[in-house]
């Protein structure tokens, strides 16, 4: 059976995700918050066999140790699925916290690079796959969120280049670019205010994180021969980045 390394499992898009592969494959779940860590592994542990990590992806010695600290039989890695990721405001980038701005490129730019780097040498030659968790916010720039769409920039650069050094190696990479997925993701960019982030999802339906997983799930069931290189995924009330129809 398979082994998949799963990034920010505790909510959201990887713990769908984690929930939905849990009957085809053995699972490294990976977050900062240990107690959420062991509630989805004692769930899950009665479908497949599954070890923890917590490590916070923007710490480059965190990421490493954890994942040098893999035991023997987890040390085989055929899957990495780099969702761990974060918008921190919504604001100018005149107006907005420097403390954010780098908290974005931390966590969703250096973060990929750090455990990537990290579980390569772990990592299945001829059947290995990286999934990377991109956005909308990779594909268009929209007002008040440039560093946040900067990263995920980044992230379709990272995703590109992985699949031309990564040929010879016969590694698949996927770019998943979602747009608007009803998650924690509003509530930390607006630092807790559920009512602004409730707005968000509000008045349409935006994608839920199983949607999300199905997608995920679906790339990796694919044959060997097929590479989804590059998958958008958009609730059918939005046209783009910015454009979204309410009340439908
Ligand atoms: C999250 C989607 O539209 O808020 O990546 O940028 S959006």
């Amino acid at each position: 059976m398979k082994t998949v390394l799963i990034t920010g499992a505790t909510s959201g898009i990887g713990k769908a995700t984690a929930k939905k592969l849990a009957k085809d494959f053995r699972l490294i779940l990976c977050g900062r918050r240990q107690e959420k860590l062991d509630e989805l592994k004692s769930e899950l542990e009665k479908i497949t066999e599954i070890t923890t990590l917590n490590f916070d992806v923007r710490k480059k010695h965190e990421v490493f140790n954890a994942i040098q600290s893999l035991s023997e039989n987890f040390r085989q890695i055929d899957i990495l699925i780099n969702n761990a990721g974060n918008a921190h405001g919504l604001a100018s980038f005149q107006d907005a916290d420097l403390e954010d701005l780098e908290a974005m490129i931390l966590g969703n730019t250096l973060g990929i690079i750090y455990v990537t780097k990290a579980v390569l040498p772990f990592l299945t030659k001829n059947s290995g796959h990286i999934v990377n968790l991109s956005s909308i916010a990779g594909k268009e720039v929209y007002p008040n969120g440039t560093t946040y769409c900067a990263s995920k920039f980044a992230v379709e650069a990272l995703s590109k280049g992985m699949r031309m050094d990564l040929l010879n190696d016969g590694i698949k990479v996927t770019n998943i670019a979602p747009g608007l997925v009803e998650t924690e993701f509003s509530i930390v960019r607006f630092k807790g205010d559920e009512d602004r982030s409730k707005t968000v999802y509000s008045g349409y339906q935006p994608l839920k994180p199983e949607d999300l997983a199905e997608t995920i799930y679906f790339a990796l069931m694919q044959p060997e021969h097929v590479q989804l290189a590059d998958i958008t995924i958009l609730p059918k009330a939005q046209a783009s980045a910015t454009q979204v129809l309410k009340n439908i």
